[in-house]
């Protein structure tokens, strides 16, 4: 198959909500030679975005919704298992912790948000989702982290991110740690308004500003 036609097949594995497909379309397209960050992104995110949207719209339930997520976290396994066969950088430039906000339990763009930093010589320190803002700061402070990186999918719970930023300037802590903000309904404008230091729209783009934070 042509990665275009894997991309495809992708997709469709995702709106089924079949996880058994989607891990056999991702060995496959791997063993194709089909780069698996480039199908995660173009293919799979691309089939669990059009879930969401259908489930927004109510054509899709929360089941099926459930049922692309598992699909989703299985194929990202494989992604990450990818990665670190390639292997990043040994030296360690940084440290980062990384939540999910609390409310919020969406966490596959997390990982795969980690998984990337990870590859460029970056320490993770992931701390799991729907984490309050306090256990995230308390984390930072007692491993001594340079960043502070939060993800959020949930209009509601983008919040938290603002909630962050005031914990960290009331503690006298704001000049101690870089904060990079993501998630989908995360914009550039937002991360600049609640006093962010950087905002990812994706996993490539968090590393590029993990990079330009940590220079
Ligand atoms: Co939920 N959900 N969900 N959901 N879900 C959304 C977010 C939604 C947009 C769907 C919709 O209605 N169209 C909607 C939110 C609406 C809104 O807030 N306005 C929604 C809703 C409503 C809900 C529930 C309330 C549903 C309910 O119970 N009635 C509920 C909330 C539970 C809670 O959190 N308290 C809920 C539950 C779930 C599941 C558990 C079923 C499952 C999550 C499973 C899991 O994560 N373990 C789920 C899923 C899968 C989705 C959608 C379909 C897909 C999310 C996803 O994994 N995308 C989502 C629809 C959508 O996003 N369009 C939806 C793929 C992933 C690779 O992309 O997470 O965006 P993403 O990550 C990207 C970038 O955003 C960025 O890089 C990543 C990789 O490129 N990024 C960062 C992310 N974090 C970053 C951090 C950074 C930098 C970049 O720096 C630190």
């Amino acid at each position: 198959m042509t990665k275009e036609e894997y991309i495809k097949a992708a997709i469709d594995s995702m709106i089924k909500g079949d996880e058994k497909l989607a891990v056999s379309v991702m060995n496959d397209a791997i063993a194709d030679g089909v780069d698996a960050a480039e199908l995660l992104s173009e293919g799979f995110s691309a089939g669990i975005r059009e879930v969401g949207d259908q489930f927004g719209r109510g054509r899709m339930f929360l089941p099926e919704l459930m049922l692309a997520a598992d699909a989703m976290k299985a194929v990202s396994a494989i992604v990450e298992e990818e990665i670190s066969k390639k292997g990043g950088t040994a030296e360690k430039k940084g440290t980062m912790v990384l939540a999910t906000v609390q409310g919020d339990v969406h966490d596959i763009g997390k990982g795969i948000v980690a998984s990337l930093i990870k590859t460029q010589g970056v320490k993770v320190i992931d701390l799991g989702r729907d984490v309050p803002a306090a256990d995230i700061v308390e984390k930072a402070v007692e491993c001594g982290a340079d960043l502070i990186g939060t993800s959020a999918l949930l209009t509601t719970t983008m919040g938290e991110m603002k909630v962050l930023e005031e914990l960290l300037k009331e503690k006298g802590l704001k000049n101690k740690f870089k904060t990079l903000v993501g998630g989908a309904p995360v914009t550039e404008r937002f991360a600049k308004r609640i006093g962010a230091d950087a905002y990812g729209e994706d996993a490539s783009q968090a590393v590029a500003e993990v990079a330009r934070l940590l220079s």
